[in-house]
């Protein structure tokens, strides 16, 4: 044991996410453990951060890192540094589309893709400092040399990996523990092509290299939910997989076996070609209690030609329809401020939700991310401006394009969920949408979704200390006040280099 490790791993989201139970860390901290090795979990926190580091004293800290939480991460990685003395590892989405970031000071190692078995190998070799700088899947920076090694192929069988480490988590953060409502994944990767998602890429970097779509077996998945119910709170249950399933064979063995073992409400992932009367039946009867599906334009042309979504407004109604019937809640994605869209097609969704009463309509403005076809799209037409805020995670706020429009439609984004339920305001939308109303359209779009979403979508009965900390943050937090102030930031940032696009 006396070369066995001490890994520090740090979530790819603040504090304040209740979602920020990493499934990446849970995956890689149970192969570290199966290797010996000593792990811990930080908070994206600073205070907390330092004083692990400063106790724990770890070998290795390992970042997970999305691309909007990237720059603190840099600057706080770069902070530690100076003070300790440890190998830094940075994975994640950002890792894997950005591996230049191993040229930033501080980044010792950038893992791409997958990470269990390339982790799992790194360890063993960085344990006996044994060509470690050679790990596939790896970017390393040793004595002054960058090292680019290919990607592995994809793990065939998720069934083969330990379960994720849930008590990481739940063991140390009372309010991930508490929470009763826990994410679990029933697949890996994307049958679909959207031009707004890195999912692409993602294909790209590993042609050639295995089934990009892998489904776990329902006895697997089961299990493991069945640990975790064992013991930790869960009332509800929240499939993130990008797809809950493949084969409507799945979903029979499902639908049979999650009730007994199981049989809590849940809710997933689903795309409308997906739906039919065959599979909702199958969904109803496994408990399904809502489902996420996308809209995600308007207007049919925009959603094929521009956001690659070849799917067609008639298959959009006939699956809200089947979802309808069935008394399943649902939870539509409609992205507004499109490029080569406008506020004609956005007011569009309002017929597609409206007819069904859809629970939730949630509505986002499109924030292209570099490397994405969408993108390209908005660079070709000149929407993206000088000092563009990619990855800002503003989606719910405003606009970081030159779009036309801007005010209407960020007004618009704000107040389709409470249109779609309260129908009597449609006629007067248009003069709603005209008042000077500022920070109120965000707290009436937030009041509304918190509600929603914790009646409607993910009902549960947390413990009242639990609920006061979600009130609590919504209402002090950067929830509330901090995503108003960062929000107008981003606005006076654009406001000053609108004009300039390039
Ligand atoms: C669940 C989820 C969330 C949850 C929880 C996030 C969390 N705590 O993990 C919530 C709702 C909070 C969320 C929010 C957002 N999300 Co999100 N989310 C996801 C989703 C659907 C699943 C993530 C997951 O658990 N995957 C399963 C695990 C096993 O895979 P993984 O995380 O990739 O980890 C593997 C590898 O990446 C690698 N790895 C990961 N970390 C590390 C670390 C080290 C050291 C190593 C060696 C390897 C390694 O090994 C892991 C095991 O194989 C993904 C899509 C997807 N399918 O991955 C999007 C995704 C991560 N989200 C994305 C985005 C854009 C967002 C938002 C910015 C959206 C927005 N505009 O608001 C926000 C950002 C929130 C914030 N400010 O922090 C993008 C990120 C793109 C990018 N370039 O960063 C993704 C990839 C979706 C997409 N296809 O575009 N998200
Ligand atoms: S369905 Fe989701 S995960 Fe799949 S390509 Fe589209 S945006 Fe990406």
């Amino acid at each position: 044991m006396e070369n066995k490790m001490k890994i520090l791993f740090v979530t790819n989201t603040t504090k304040y996410f209740s979602t920020r139970a990493t499934h990446g860390i849970m995956y890689l901290s149970a192969i570290a453990k199966n290797g010996g090795h000593q792990v811990i979990t930080s908070d994206l926190n600073m205070d907390n951060l330092f004083s692990d580091t400063e106790s724990f004293k770890p070998d290795i800290i390992a970042y997970s890192v999305m691309s909007c939480n990237y720059p603190p991460v840099q600057t706080i990685n770069s902070k530690l540094k100076e003070n300790f003395d440890f190998l830094s590892v940075f994975g994640g989405p950002h890792a894997t589309y950005f591996p230049e970031i191993i040229n930033n000071d501080g980044v010792d190692a950038v893992c791409r893709g997958e990470g269990e078995l390339a982790f799992s190998d790194f360890l063993k070799r960085y344990e006996k400092r044994n060509n470690y700088e050679k790990t596939k899947n790896f970017w390393v920076k040793k004595d002054g040399n960058v090292y680019k090694n290919p990607i592995r192929p994809l793990i065939k069988e998720i069934d083969s990996l330990p379960f994720p480490d849930h008590g990481l988590f739940y063991d140390r953060f009372w309010d991930l523990r508490e929470n009763p409502v826990k994410v679990f994944h029933s697949s890996r990767g994307c049958p679909l092509n959207c031009a707004y998602c890195h999912n692409e890429a993602f294909k790209k970097m590993y042609k050639g290299l295995g089934a990009i779509v892998r489904m776990r077996s329902v006895e697997n998945l089961l299990d493991e939910i069945e640990l975790v119910y064992t013991r930790y709170p869960l009332q509800f249950v929240r499939f993130f997989s990008d797809i809950l399933y493949l084969k409507e064979s799945w979903l029979f063995e499902f639908s049979k076996e999650y009730p007994k073992r199981i049989g809590l409400p849940f809710w997933c992932l689903i795309t409308p070609h997906q739906v039919n009367s065959r599979s909702v039946e199958l969904l109803k009867k496994a408990g399904c209690w809502s489902i996420g599906i996308g809209i995600e334009a308007g207007d049919e042309q925009i959603r094929r030609n521009i956001l690659n979504r070849p799917v067609s407004d008639k298959i959009i109604h006939a699956a809200l329809g089947h979802l309808t019937d069935a008394g399943i809640k649902i939870l539509t994605y409609n992205i507004l401020g499109i490029p080569g869209s406008n506020f004609e097609n956005d007011l569009k969704f309002l017929d597609f939700n409206m007819p069904y009463h859809v629970t939730y309509p949630m509505a986002t403005v499109l924030t292209p991310f570099p490397g994405t076809k969408v993108f390209e799209e908005a660079e070709k037409r000149n929407l993206i401006p000088e000092n563009y805020i990619s990855y800002d995670n503003s989606m719910m706020r405003v606009s970081p394009m030159n779009i036309k429009d801007r005010e209407k439609v960020e007004k618009l984004q704000k107040l389709i969920a409470v249109t779609v339920r309260f129908q009597f305001l449609r006629p007067i939308l248009p003069s709603l949408l005209k008042l000077p109303l500022g920070g109120l359209y965000w707290v009436i779009f937030k009041v509304w979704m918190g509600y929603v979403f914790s009646q409607n979508i993910f009902p549960s009965k947390p413990s009242f200390s639990f609920l006061l900390l979600t009130a609590k943050r919504f209402l002090f937090g950067f929830e509330a006040w901090g995503i108003l102030k960062e929000g107008k930031m981003v606005k006076d940032k654009i406001s000053s280099s609108a004009g300039s696009g390039k």
